[in-house]
């Protein structure tokens, strides 16, 4: 039964969702309609997966409040696009108000990273997950791997643990080990497995993982989804092509630090009001990186020359 539960929830979340950013005003404020906005942009790109208060949309640094907030403007914007909201904190009490939140609102499911700061025990990591689905109430859970970021490493078995607990459905990997994903795929063939990190997505779909989950689809989703296209149609060189082509931009996205870098690019574009992130994260002001002028000048010829083809088809 497990397993059929399994099966219906993978046909969502199978897919790429963008790791959405959380668009701010001049004094860090959370911009709702900028929220809007860039949640219509990224659908505009063919993305039909938002993964909502992540790494990316700078969860960690909003209070319950504001990720509440952020889950209900994104549920009322998302149109028929899956949803997964991360609710992962530092306290197993926000983390489950923010699950219950996801709940009441239809989310598809929710995801956390393990507790941090303090080094818990792997069994008191299970229960916080536990306590999660608890309150998620039936909503099904996507645990966060992210050991770079986390400072918790998960063995083999210790996802398998986890992923045994009734109501996970999956994994979201951020991890460059791709044996790993692959172990996964093979030990757990019906539970969903996301790719992180964006710059290996095609290793990552290759080594078995059905979809992903990524900061750079917010500007790049149109690319990703061909790139998988390709994989799943045959043309493997073709798939690479485009990774290639998207690592350049994430080369200088590193380069500049890539939260930062990408709302410096969605500004630019004219998608969201101001590159502002909040601090401690850095904000890049405006017209001062000229290879993210041009990344995102190419990005919106090019979006812009696509959306012109769609209307003149349609
Ligand atoms: O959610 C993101 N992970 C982190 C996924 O930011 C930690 C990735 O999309 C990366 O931002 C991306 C660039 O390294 O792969």
């Amino acid at each position: 039964m497990e397993e059929a539960r399994d099966r219906a929830a993978g046909g969502r979340l199978s897919r790429l969702h963008a790791a959405l950013m959380t668009p701010c005003d001049a004094e860090e404020n959370i911009s709702h309609p900028c929220l809007r906005r860039l949640v219509a942009h990224v659908r505009g790109l063919g993305i039909d997966g938002l993964y909502v208060g992540g790494s990316t949309g700078e969860g960690l640094l909003h209070s319950v409040a504001e990720r509440i907030a952020t889950f209900e403007t994104v549920a009322d914007a998302a149109g028929d696009a899956a949803r997964i909201g991360h609710v992962g904190a530092i306290s197993t009490r926000d983390a489950s108000a923010l699950a219950r939140a996801c709940a009441a609102l239809g989310y598809d499911a929710v995801s956390a990273i393990p507790p941090i700061y303090f080094p818990h025990r792997k069994d008191a990591i299970l229960g916080y997950y536990q306590d999660i689905l608890s309150a998620a109430a039936g909503t099904p859970l996507i645990v966060y791997n992210i050991p770079a970021m986390s400072g918790v490493s998960f063995s083999l078995d210790d996802l398998g643990r986890l992923l045994e607990l009734p109501g996970v459905a999956g994994i979201k990997q951020t991890s460059a080990d791709m044996y790993q994903m692959e172990q996964l795929a093979r030990a757990f063939p019906h539970k969903v497995l996301l790719n992180g990190y964006d710059e290996m997505l095609l290793a990552g779909l290759a080594m078995g993982a059905g979809g992903g989950v990524g900061s750079t689809y917010n500007i790049l989703g149109d690319a990703y989804l061909e790139m998988a296209g390709m994989l799943a149609g045959g043309r493997p060189d073709a798939a690479r092509a485009i990774q290639s082509r998207c690592n350049a931009v994430i080369d200088e996205l590193v380069r500049a630090g890539v939260f930062p870098g990408l709302k410096y690019i969605l500004h630019r574009m004219g998608v969201i009001a101001t590159p502002v992130c909040r601090r401690p994260l850095a904000t890049l002001a405006p017209a001062t990186c000229a290879a993210l002028d041009r990344i995102a000048d190419r990005l919106a010829a090019a979006q812009s020359a696509a959306g012109d083809g769609k209307e003149t088809r349609g």
